[in-house]
Order: structure tokens, then C-alpha cells, then sequence
């Protein structure tokens, strides 16, 4: 038996020209969708497919008209390599043929980086399936998924950015009175000492305030000689305030600044008592001079993410600071809980140092977070509302 290869563009385009020379008697023997060119990732530029037919003996009624048009098929005619298989009705590979198999392969093989990608930076399922949703999409939209790997990292990480939220309002004009939360521990005091020299030192006008911190915590031994140290190396007042009295005298004090940073105490979820004791000071301020933040490290787990997020919810939370970066390899748990939660992203922090260890969360800070990419993005990391001048660490 012999078998005549017959190349097209498409499997429609081969299947038809082969009916149109051999007629009903061709069998079509197996299928190869061939690259023009190779490309990173199966991303050729030009694909052709390759049908291999026979002629069924019982049936071949213009084998004679077959070897007349010889000339429109190629020349290769080869021993196949598998077993033949029946293609009598064609029409109904048609849909597979729609698909363009080999389209479809590429499509899935960049589905799969991108999973394993974002499974690497932990996001979470939900996160996963919205962004390769995204994808299916976009990459559809690209004829023959004609992408390089660079180009297909890119649409990828637009659409993580675009399901995350940013807070430029408040990075750029916040709240007169702004009110930090957070467990024990996970930065909150550090956190203010930035906050307060990067807008109490900063260069650019526009964006500088007169500070005036506060605290809250009257619990916890030595919170205030904390935030007194900073507040003395940045030369920024600090009080603390113990009742709803205290609270009233030291916003009367701070009547002249713009921006009054809040402390709070890191309360444990079990200690309720402490919870009505911060809400009821909180509720001191003008509420609508004031935005409630929720501190929260970049190590800790999603679930923990979430039900520290749902405890503060009470408050009215505006948005999140995420510390502690430096901690931790990935940044996927914080992004997919922050898009769960719709809460956007304020500050990112990734060290110790204050006021250096800040950084405005942007696109790019956040794609500075993400690993495994063939793209650079550590060249983005960069940074804040503007210039601050570093007392402390700098002489
Ligand atoms: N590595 C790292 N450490 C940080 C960061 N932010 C704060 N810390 C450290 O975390 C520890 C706790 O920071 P605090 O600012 O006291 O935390 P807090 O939330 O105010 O703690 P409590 O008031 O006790 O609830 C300190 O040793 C800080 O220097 C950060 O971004 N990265
Ligand atoms: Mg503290």
C-alpha cells in the first residue's frame, strides 16, 4: 500500500484538497502539525499540518486521476510509523481541526508554566484558576499563539497586577489621623517609624507632613520608650495615651500636625476584653479624619491571612501594609488573600531599618516579589512616595 503525504495549512484546507484529488476512496493514515520555524516553548512562527492517506483498495475509483495530479501533492510518501486509522467521515474531526491541535498544545503548554509559576509563589487555587481564566483569554486573542516566553510572562503578570488592588489615594494623601493594626509582633511600631519619616522627612513638598505619633499601647512594657526612640532620632513628637481622656489631650496637643500616626496594641484574638478596650479608644478621633490599616507579615499562611483580616474587619479596614518581606520567598499567599478579601495593598516592608525598609506598593514592587520568571523584575524594585532624608541610618 502506498501512502501519499499531503500538506496544507490547515487539517480542513489538507482534508479537502485531498477528497478534491483522490475522492471517496481516501483514508487518511495519521496527522502531523509541522513548524515552519522552530520558537522558544513550541512558539513557531508558521505551522503547516501533514496528512498521511491511503487509497482503500476495495474503493479507488481515480487512482488513475490520483497519479495524473500527482505533481499537487508532495513527493514524500513514507511507510507509516503507526498502525492506520479510519478517517471515512473527516467532517467530524472537523471541531478538532477548528481547534488547531497543535495551537491548542502550545496554549496548554504555556497554561502549564503559568500554573507551575504561580503554584512556586504561592498563590492560592482560587488566584490560580482567575488568572489562567484571564490567560485562556488573552492568549486566544493571539493568532496562533504567536507569543514569545518573555511576552507570555508579561500578559502573566498583568493579569496578576490587575486582580490586585493598590491604595495610591493614601500613599499619596493620607488620612489626617492614620490608626495602625496588627497582631503582636508583626512590625506595627517599626512600621510607624517609617510611615513617619517618609512623610515627615520628605523632599518633595507636596508630599510632606508634620507628624505627631501616639500610642495606644499602655499594655505591653516599654511600647512607648519604642516609639519614643524613634520619634526622638526623628525628631517627631510622640504620646501616649492610656483612656478616652488622654486620648482627647494628646489630639488637642496634636492639633498643628497633619499627619497623626496611631499605635495600637498588638491584641491576641482570644483576649476580648483588650478588642473592646482598642475599639472604644479608637472611636475617640473624628472617624472621618481617620483610615484604619492592618499590619500584617508576608510569611504567615493564607489561613491566617484571612482570619486576621476578617478579625480587624470590625474596624472598617482600608487597606493592608504588608511587613517582613524579607522573610519570606514568595508574595502569591498575600496577593491571593488580598484580592479574596478586596483589600488593596498601601506599604510593603523588607527589613528593619527605618525608615529605609519601605516601599510603596506598586506594579513593580510587587513584580519584584515574584520568582521563577524568565523576566528580571528585581531591577523594578523600587520605591517610595518620594526622596526621604535618613536620620537614622545616615549621619
Ligand atoms: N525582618 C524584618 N523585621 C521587621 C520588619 N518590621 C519590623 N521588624 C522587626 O520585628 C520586631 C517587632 O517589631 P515591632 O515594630 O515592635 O512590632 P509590633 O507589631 O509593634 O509589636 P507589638 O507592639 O509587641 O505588638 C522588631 O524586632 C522589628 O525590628 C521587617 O519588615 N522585616
Ligand atoms: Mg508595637
Amino acid at each position: 500500500m502506498k501512502y501519499i503525504t499531503i500538506v496544507a495549512n490547515n487539517f480542513d484546507e489538507a482534508v479537502r484538497k485531498a477528497r478534491e484529488q483522490y475522492g471517496s476512496a481516501l483514508r487518511i493514515h495519521s496527522r502531523r502539525d509541522v513548524m515552519a520555524r522552530g520558537g522558544f516553548l513550541w512558539l513557531g512562527k508558521q505551522m503547516h499540518v501533514e496528512l498521511t492517506c491511503y487509497l482503500a483498495d476495495d474503493d479507488r475509483p481515480n487512482v488513475a486521476q490520483a497519479d495524473e495530479q500527482k505533481v499537487m501533492v508532495p513527493e514524500s510518501v513514507s511507510e507509516p510509523e503507526t498502525q492506520p486509522v479510519e478517517a471515512r467521515e473527516p467532517e467530524k474531526e472537523a471541531p478538532a481541526a477548528e481547534e488547531k491541535p497543535a495551537v491548542a498544545d502550545k496554549r496548554d503548554a504555556l497554561i502549564a508554566h503559568a500554573r507551575t509559576l504561580l503554584q512556586a509563589n504561592q498563590f492560592s487555587s482560587p488566584f490560580i484558576d482567575e488568572v489562567l481564566a484571564l490567560l485562556v483569554g488573552s492568549i486566544g486573542e493571539s493568532p496562533n499563539g504567536d507569543l514569545s516566553l518573555e511576552e507570555f510572562e508579561l500578559m502573566l503578570v498583568d493579569k496578576i497586577v490587575s486582580l490586585v488592588k493598590i491604595d495610591h489615594e493614601t500613599q499619596l494623601r493620607p488620612p489626617r489621623i492614620f490608626v495602625l493594626l496588627g497582631p503582636t509582633g508583626i512590625g506595627k511600631t517599626t512600621t510607624i517609624a517609617k510611615i513617619a519619616a517618609l512623610y515627615g522627612l520628605q523632599q518633595l513638598s507636596e508630599f510632606r507632613r508634620t507628624v505627631h505619633m501616639i500610642t495606644i499601647d499602655s499594655f505591653r512594657v516599654g511600647a512607648f520608650e519604642q516609639l519614643n526612640a524613634f520619634g526622638n532620632s526623628l525628631g517627631m513628637p510622640v504620646d501616649q495615651v492610656s483612656d478616652e481622656q488622654e486620648f482627647y489631650k494628646a489630639l488637642d496637643s496634636a492639633s498643628d500636625a497633619d499627619l497623626i500616626l496611631v499605635d495600637t496594641i498588638g491584641k491576641s484574638p482570644r483576649d476580648k476584653d483588650l478588642a473592646v478596650k482598642m475599639k472604644t479608644l479608637l472611636s475617640v478621633p473624628r472617624q472621618d479624619e481617620c483610615g484604619f490599616y492592618l499590619a500584617l507579615s508576608g510569611s504567615m499562611k493564607e489561613q491566617d491571612l484571612i482570619r486576621s483580616i476578617d478579625q480587624y474587619a470590625v474596624f472598617g479596614l482600608s487597606a493592608l501594609i504588608v511587613t517582613k518581606l524579607d522573610e519570606t520567598e514568595t508574595i502569591g499567599n498575600v496577593l491571593s488573600v488580598c484580592r479574596q478579601r478586596d483589600l488593596p495593598l498601601l506599604f510593603l516592608t523588607d527589613g528593619q531599618r527605618v525608615p529605609k525598609d519601605i516601599h510603596k506598593a506598586s506594579a513593580s514592587t510587587l513584580l519584584g516579589q515574584l520568582k521563577g520568571f524568565s523576566l528580571d523584575f528585581g531591577t523594578l524594585w523600587s520605591n517610595q512616595v518620594g526622596p526621604v532624608v535618613d536620620p537614622v541610618n545616615e549621619p
